[in-house]
């Protein structure tokens, strides 16, 4: 007889997406029983999403990798860690040496964001020698960091609204109900929009769709797609015109302030009316609601970021809150104060600095737009890319033109793919190094502490031991990076010290070492100079130390509230502000000829977020995709008249580069002219390994994005707004 052990109960952050939400799962002899909200967490006060319970399903997913595979002829087999090494650094040192560090690349997917293994990326690029680096940013958010950059000085001081005290809040082109909020850890973000009407505040949303965020504000205005910076030029000319400019305790100086209103002065509400699809009073009535609020936030995420004015909409927004002295101020867009003091371990991050060798497109943090990783390893001559490696990404769905980054990958002398799957992507890698599931590890938000709502610190144990001859993704960054670094020397900074840390004494300790000199730890003596690098570091982790440590979070298993967001964080670092960098000043240009062109009666594809599901990656969760297909394209009735397109029918939406077939939904709830289609699906490829996706019906938005058009400051792709045939299938 088997005696089964009691129930237990386990406390940890869901790092599925950016809400940062505390479950309690309770387990017995290995086995999840139940997946809920955390009523003690300190952040999200119990709140969870549907997703949570794909913990377990990920967990126990029989399809998810648990060991080293490489690839002979379409099949994948069962290698050692050592052999998946030992290949890896004889091809790449090959590679490496025949053809140089231009010819080796890397991309980084989103996930690689929610592991603490974020902190060994740069030494393991570094270790890599790879000259070209992509990332999921430049699908993403990577015109807000410019504007921060360009703004603020730092890529990382990202502006988070302050949903708890504020009075007004708006929202471009975000879908919190559904995404759960980004570049906003909120714990419970709903919950906090909606204790923003309780308290008599006011919540409007801009977006082309009618989302499920839109049932939940107190107004939703519908706008054409990538005319948002149209829109913000608006609402600023009346700021000026009307005398709405109140810069609290923000200083700027007025002859900026002279130059940005004669630069902004052509887009008045009525003249940018008829592009934007918003009326010219509508747009003066909020900017006055805007101005006059005490207390004021303007936010945008992927809708904003992730379209043809993508770089100078992420300008504007801050500016809207500079404008009205909401920005750094409480109540409006404020800067985190992270345990983990991001702005001294991350870079303050550059632009332009490098080029891509095929179109010139300009690199961002050191990275180049996934718009150019395909031509970069299709195009012949010095510099072609011939080795890959991907950490937790799926460029073939999530990037523009994924088909032609499908034949390009095919092409590669060597691919190194670390993930947990065998998907659109990873089915070209010659070697796939899956670790360990994410709850058989330890778990901080490492890369998320920029960005929450309110100051917190919370870490996780593993819930479950690591299998015997398993490996966590800081294990392989760190195995490969030993392996591959060259003997030829690397510069050593900052955060190659926690490198070291981690090297010697685990993850772990290296997260203790930065909690130990962030802010709230005890104060730092790493950055002296003079004593030895384990001198310092014993200094730093001897037990003696007040403040805060991974002993405190260890003891605090729902997570360590460290208070609201604090005022003023920019005059503390005595950062000025740049309210008109050129770069902007000079691309108003190319909204100018926009705003002169006779609008067209294309039709504009838009992305969609479902709430149970998640990027390309959470298809093959049995519980997350039951229920009716999700993969449809919504057309407002008037379109589908025009079009003679009829419910459920099949369309084909096509672009230069391909077409697309799937059901219409059709809806009062997108506007005219648009057309929504979700990302990330498009499962049943020839090798991919995902027997539950693979059975879904879906294809992939980004067969038909374009990697040619794009935004031109930032370089990255039009994934909103694209002109796309809508036409029925017969
Ligand atoms: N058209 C269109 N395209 C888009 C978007 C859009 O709105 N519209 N959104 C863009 C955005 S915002 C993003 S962030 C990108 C996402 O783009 P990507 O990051 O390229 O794609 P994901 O779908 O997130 O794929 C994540 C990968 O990580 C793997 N994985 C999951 N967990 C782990 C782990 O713990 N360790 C490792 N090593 N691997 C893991 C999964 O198996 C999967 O292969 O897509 C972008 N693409
Ligand atoms: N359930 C779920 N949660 C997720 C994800 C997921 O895939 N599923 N992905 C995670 C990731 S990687 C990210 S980056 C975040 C994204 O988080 P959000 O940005 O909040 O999510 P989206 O649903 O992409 O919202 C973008 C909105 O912009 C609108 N839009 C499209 N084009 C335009 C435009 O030109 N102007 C304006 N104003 N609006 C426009 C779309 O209709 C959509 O409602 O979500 C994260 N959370
Ligand atoms: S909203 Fe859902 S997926 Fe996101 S952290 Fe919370 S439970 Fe996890
Ligand atoms: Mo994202």
């Amino acid at each position: 007889m088997t005696v089964l052990k009691a129930p237990e109960q386990h406390f940890r952050t869901c790092h599925l997406c950016e809400a940062m939400c505390g479950v309690v799962i309770t387990h017995q002899d290995g086995e999840i029983l139940s997946i809920k909200g955390d009523k003690d967490d300190s952040f999200s006060r119990g709140h969870i999403c549907p997703k949570a319970v794909a913990l377990k399903d990920l967990h126990e997913d029989p399809d998810r990798l648990r060991h080293p595979v490489k690839r002979v002829g379409d099949d994948f087999v069962k290698i050692s860690w050592e052999e998946a090494y030992e290949t890896i650094e004889h091809n790449l040192k090959k590679i490496r040496k025949t053809y140089g560090g231009e010819s080796i690349a890397a991309y980084l997917g989103n996930p690689t964001v929610h592991t603490p293994a974020l902190l060994l990326v740069p030494s393991f690029i570094h270790a890599l020698g790879a000259k070209k680096t992509f990332s999921a940013t430049s699908a993403d958010q990577l015109p807000t960091m410019l504007a921060n950059l360009q703004m603020f000085n730092h890529q990382l001081l990202f502006p988070v609204p302050d949903l708890d005290r504020t009075d007004f809040f708006l929202i471009v082109g975000g879908n919190p109900a559904a995404s759960n909020g980004s570049l906003m850890s909120a714990g419970d973000p709903m919950g906090r929009i909606k204790a923003i009407r309780e308290r008599g505040g006011r919540v409007v949303l801009i977006d082309p769709r009618q989302t499920e965020t839109a049932e939940k504000v107190d107004e939703h205005l519908f706008i054409r797609p990538g005319t948002d910076f149209f829109f913000l030029a608006a609402m600023i000319q009346v700021l000026f015109a009307e005398k709405l400019v109140r810069l609290r305790d923000l200083s700027i100086p007025n002859d900026d302030l002279d130059v940005l209103q004669a630069a902004l002065a052509e887009f008045t509400p009525e003249a940018v009316s008829a592009l934007t699809g918003i009326a010219a009073d509508q747009i003066r009535e909020l900017t006055r609601a805007f101005a006059q609020a005490e207390r004021a936030a303007c936010y945008g995420r992927i809708g904003a970021c992730v379209q043809e004015f993508g770089g100078l909409t992420t300008w504007l927004l801050h500016v809207v809150n500079v404008l009205t002295g909401n920005l750094d101020r409480e109540g409006g867009m404020m800067f985190a104060t992270p345990p983990m003091d991001m702005l001294k371990f991350g870079s303050k991050g550059e632009y332009g600095r490098r080029r891509s060798r095929v179109r010139q497109l300009p690199s961002f943090g050191g990275e180049l737009p996934s718009s150019a990783l395909a031509e970069e390893i299709l195009t012949e001559g010095k510099g072609k890319i011939r080795a890959l490696f991907t950490h937790a990404g799926n460029p073939v769905l999530s990037t523009a033109n994924g088909r032609q980054l499908d034949t390009a990958l095919a092409s590669l002398d060597f691919m190194v793919s670390i993930d947990i799957y065998i998907n659109e992507t990873t089915r070209h890698a010659h070697i796939i190094l899956p670790p360990t599931s994410a709850l058989e590890r330890s778990h901080m938000e490492v890369g998320l502490a920029a960005l929450t709502v309110r100051n917190v610190a919370k870490w996780s144990p593993a819930l479950f031991a690591a299998p015997a001859g398993s490996q966590h993704d800081w294990q392989i960054l760190l195995a490969l990076t030993q392996r591959l670094k060259d003997s030829s020397g690397a510069k050593r900074f900052v955060r190659d010290r926690v490198f070291q840390v981690i090297d010697r004494l685990g993850l772990d300790a290296g997260i203790d070492l930065i909690l130990r000199t962030g802010p709230y730890g005890s104060h730092s003596p790493l950055l002296r100079p003079k004593s030895t690098l384990l001198q310092k570091i014993k200094t730093v982790l001897s037990p003696d130390k007040q403040g805060l440590s991974l002993n405190t979070l260890r003891l605090n298993p729902h997570g360590v509230d460290l208070g609201a967001l604090k005022a003023n964080i920019l005059s503390a670092r005595k950062q000025a502000i740049n309210i008109i960098p050129d770069l902007y000043l000079k691309d108003i240009d190319r909204a100018r000829i926009k705003l002169s062109e006779t609008p067209t009666d294309q039709m504009q594809i838009i992305g969609r977020r479902h709430v149970r599901s998640n990027n390309s990656w959470m298809h093959n969760s049995h519980r997350l995709i039951k229920g009716k297909g999700r993969c449809t394209a919504m057309l407002h009735p008037d379109d589908a008249v025009r079009l003679q397109i009829s419910e459920g029918q099949h369309v084909r939406v096509s672009s230069r580069v391909g077409s697309i077939e799937l059901p219409a939904e059709i809806t009062q709830q997108v506007m005219a002219g648009v057309v929504s289609v979700p990302h990330g699906w498009g499962h049943d490829r020839k090798g991919v390994r995902l027997d539950t996706a693979r059975k879904v019906s879906g294809v992939s938005l980004n067969d038909i994005t374009d990697d040619q058009f794009i935004d031109a400051i930032t370089g990255m792709s039009v994934l909103n707004g694209m002109a796309v045939v809508v036409e029925a299938v017969s």
